[in-house]
């Protein structure tokens, strides 16, 4: 019965209503938005004091996205889409036995991803028999007891899979990589995979280290900041502030981006109102309508144009770095039409903007998803790195690289042992702090854990947070290895699909969420997470839970170890029982973590060490910065073809979606739309709302999915977008980032085959 579960987020019929795009983000519509979603959500006392807490010193770290937070914080440290994150986590309304023993799962599986998570908070650890049709109550002594012997059961420990989402705490993940790797496997699989691996992948062995080297402070000396594929007005609103304030003390905004984002036209910021002031901010000075995939070509074009018009810092390329000769080498012998057609941008812009490039005393370079999910991730990353290099841009005031990261602790996730490749070095400290030998064999990441639940490999699968059947590619063949494994865990806050598509047998363990108290036996608790910039510091909630039968992230990953190692040198229960002591035991394994319970109760926490940063020095293994030589991605594709991204609408988180609206793409009412080019559109002679399905194509296997409507908007010709998760369906397995093997959610080909009317009428607005 279970075996026809739907994989896919089912259509939503609710009519479309397109509108013009909005050019201005926040402004008093963003403060209305806060204010509904809590108001719906929470009601009115719950949240204020709610959202009065979110980025305070003392109170919970804001779940919406990594930005950090200024040192000097108003009242009100939160934007529209924390505030909705917030709401979602704090919400009134709950998930109980009650609810799941009125719907069977295979009725859950028919609703919307709006419609499950709208049900509220799960309350109690809930187990899915082997053919049953209803999720039942269950102990959480019980729970840990199936999850132990299912694991004793196993051939090898590499049967099993341990996947994290980045909301994670750093306490929760040192503790659960640690109990992962002394079970004897590495398979840590993570969202990263996803997301920022291309960043790490394209950083480590140009720069020495992973992440990015800019402080918050840094945008107000910048003369120049690039934002390259991303959209900062939704999913990093906070970070229109620091754009802002930079654009005030004179620096150059430069958006490179297939759509123009509106927080990046014209920002206002909400709480001006408030001191009466009704500018907008103009942030972007140039927007620059790269073609998907065309950022390679535009950087060489950039690199061109900056040795010609010199701006070198020849001291630093000389002392500090390696391979400039051979990159510029390589980079003058491609001609300017090849970059103008692979770009799509004009030679004459790309001189003016690489001139200004060139002029700059002090570049930062920001960038998320439209770069690490493309085939290329990795390489055009290392692109901007020989870009900011030529001009020394690294390891001085107003200048550096900025990957933007998306979940709010997923940076501390890996900084404390969520890697499933970690470095020798990493894995022999961990083994001298926690001592217990570790294995040293790599474990699956992401698709490769797909590719493994595929083959009947995996007999455990279990999930810390997340929701690993919507946000994965291939929606359909993931669920099918997903129902090949024989147990599988999800440690969740709200209701999501991964607790609809499942194993033979399949349990749910409710958690605390970041809003709300942490009580454990040595008292009151708090977690430490890290935000995009290094920074460690507390987070402590201050809500009642949801539920009584709500247990800590650290906690469940202690009690489930201690039924799993009868003999083990860490004593687990006691480790939960005060955090301090899971952060005196992360302290002796990781580096830069030194007085870590000490320092992390500094107001602002403390900084994490970054030699590119703190002393422009490199732990590359010649101890310099490399220059690196890339050929050009093909980006041409056949004439009947289109190039699809996946993007984010306003009102998701991921795969948690708040409402059917996309406020600022002028979009509501329905997420089954392709944004598609006038041209492209009249081309074919269809109007707005012309129902389509779509054919993904990927090593002659092919992937189809019907009910979507057309909505002309601007995009560069050729190129569509569609919203994450409802078209994970198309993106294929195989087609990963080289190197990183990221999904490659922003460069799908397809084709797009007119369909039977789904609606009435298909009048134009
Ligand atoms: N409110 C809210 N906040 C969030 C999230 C959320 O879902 N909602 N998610 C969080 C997470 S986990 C993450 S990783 C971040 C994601 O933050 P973003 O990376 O901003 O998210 P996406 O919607 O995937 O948008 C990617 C952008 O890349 C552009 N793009 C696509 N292809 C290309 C290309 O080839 N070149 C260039 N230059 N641009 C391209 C798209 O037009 C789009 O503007 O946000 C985090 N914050
Ligand atoms: N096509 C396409 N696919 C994508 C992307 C894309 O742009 N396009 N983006 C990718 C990216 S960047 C990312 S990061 C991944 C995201 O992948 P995930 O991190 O796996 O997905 P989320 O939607 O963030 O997970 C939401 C669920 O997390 C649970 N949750 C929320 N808070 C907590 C908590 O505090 N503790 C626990 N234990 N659980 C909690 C809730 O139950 C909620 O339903 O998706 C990736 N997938
Ligand atoms: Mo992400």
């Amino acid at each position: 019965m279970r075996d026809d579960v739907r994989a896919n987020t089912p259509p939503d019929q609710r009519s479309l209503k397109i509108k013009k795009r909005k050019k201005m983000a926040a402004g008093i519509p963003a403060v209305t938005s806060s204010l509904k979603h809590g108001l719906r959500n929470m009601g009115l006392k719950r949240s204020v004091k709610t959202l009065m807490m979110v980025n305070q010193q003392s109170g919970f770290d804001c779940p919406g996205c990594a930005w950090p937070d200024p040192e000097h914080r108003t009242t009100f440290e939160f934007c529209e889409n924390g505030a909705k994150a917030v709401a979602d986590e704090a919400t009134t309304s709950r998930v109980t036995p009650a609810f799941f023993a009125k719907h069977s799962v295979q009725e859950l599986a028919e609703q919307s991803d709006y419609w499950l998570n709208k049900q509220g908070r799960l309350t109690h650890p809930m187990l899915l028999e082997k053919d049953s049709s209803h999720y039942t109550p269950v102990s959480w002594d019980a729970a840990f007891q199936l999850i132990a012997s299912k694991i004793d059961s196993m051939e090898h420990p590499d049967r099993s899979v341990f996947y994290t989402s980045g909301r994670t705490s750093n306490e929760a993940a040192f503790l659960y990589q640690a109990m992962v790797r002394s079970l004897g496997t590495n398979n840590l699989p993570d969202c990263s995979n996803m997301c920022h691996e291309s960043s790490g992948m394209g950083l480590i062995p140009t720069i020495g280290i992973g992440k990015g080297t800019v402080h918050l402070d840094d945008f107000n000396h910048a003369d120049v900041i690039m934002v390259i594929g991303q959209n900062p007005g939704t999913n990093h609103p906070r970070m229109l502030t620091a754009l802002r304030d930079a654009k005030q003390k004179g620096a150059t905004i430069i958006h490179i981006n297939p759509l123009p984002e509106a927080g990046l036209e014209r920002f206002k910021h909400p709480q001006d109102y408030m001191k009466l002031n009704f500018e907008t901010t103009q942030l972007s000075d140039f927007h620059i309508p790269v073609r998907m995939g065309g950022d390679a070509a535009l950087m060489k074009g950039f690199i061109k144009v900056h040795a010609e018009h010199g701006g070198l810092d020849h001291s630093f390329i000389q002392n500090d770095t390696e391979g400039f000769d051979s990159m510029i080498e390589h980079t003058q012998a491609f001609s300017w039409p090849v970059l103008e057609t692979d770009s799509g941008i004009s030679k004459e812009l790309m001189v003016e903007v690489g001139t200004v490039l060139a002029k700059s005393k002090a570049t930062i370079a920001c960038w998320a998803m439209g770069l690490t999910q493309q085939p290329n991730g990795v390489s055009v990353i290392q692109e901007i790195v020989n870009l900011l290099l030529m001009g020394g841009h690294i390891g001085r005031p107003g200048a550096g690289f900025c990957p933007v990261r998306g979940h709010s602790n997923v940076q501390g996730d890996r900084t404390v042992g969520i890697w499933e490749a970690a470095p020798p070095d990493f894995i022999k400290k961990m083994e001298d702090g926690l001592k217990i030998s570790l294995p040293k064999e790599h474990g699956y990441d992401v698709v490769n854990a797909i590719r493994a639940m595929r083959k009947g490999d995996v007999d455990v699968f279990f999930c810390m947070g997340g929701n690993f059947i919507s946000a994965t590619p291939d929606t359909l063949a993931t669920a099918e290895g997903m129902r090949k494994v024989g147990l599988t865990i999800q440690v969740s806050t709200k209701l999501n699909r991964s607790h609809l598509v499942t194993g033979e047998q399949a349990l749910i363990l409710p958690c605390l969420g970041r809003t709300e108290l942490d009580i454990q036996a040595e008292g009151l608790q708090f977690v430490t997470v890290e935000n995009s910039m290094g920074i460690v510091h507390q987070s402590r909630g201050g809500l009642q839970p949801a539920s009584e039968e709500l247990r800590s992230e650290p906690w469940i990953v202690s009690q489930l170890a201690s039924h799993l190692f009868t003999e083990s040198p860490l004593n687990w229960p006691e480790l939960s029982g005060n955090y301090d002591h899971i952060r005196d035991l992360m302290e002796r394994s990781l580096v830069g973590f030194d007085n870590y319970n000490q320092r992390v109760r500094n107001e602002n926490g403390f900084l994490l060490p970054n030699p590119p940063r703190d002393s422009r020095s490199f732990s590359t293994p010649t101890g310099k910065a490399h220059f690196t030589i890339h050929p050009l991605p093909n980006v041409t594709v056949a004439d009947d073809r289109y190039v699809m991204m996946t993007i984010r609408s306003h009102d998701q988180y991921n795969t948690t979606i708040y409402d059917v609206h996309d406020r600022y793409r002028g979009i509501s009412g329905n997420r089954r739309i392709v944004l598609m080019n006038a041209l492209d559109m009249a081309e074919r002679g269809w109007k707005n709302r012309h129902p389509l399905s779509i054919t993904s194509h990927f090593e002659g296997e092919t992937r189809h999915a019907a009910g979507w409507l057309a909505v002309a908007y601007e995009i560069p010709r050729k190129n569509i977008a569609t919203y994450f998760p409802e078209a994970n369906s198309l993106v294929p397995l195989n087609s990963t980032a080289a190197i990183s093997n990221t999904p490659t959610s922003k460069w799908i080909e397809v084709t797009l085959d007119s369909e039977k009317s789904l609606l009435k009428g298909d009048e134009e607005e």
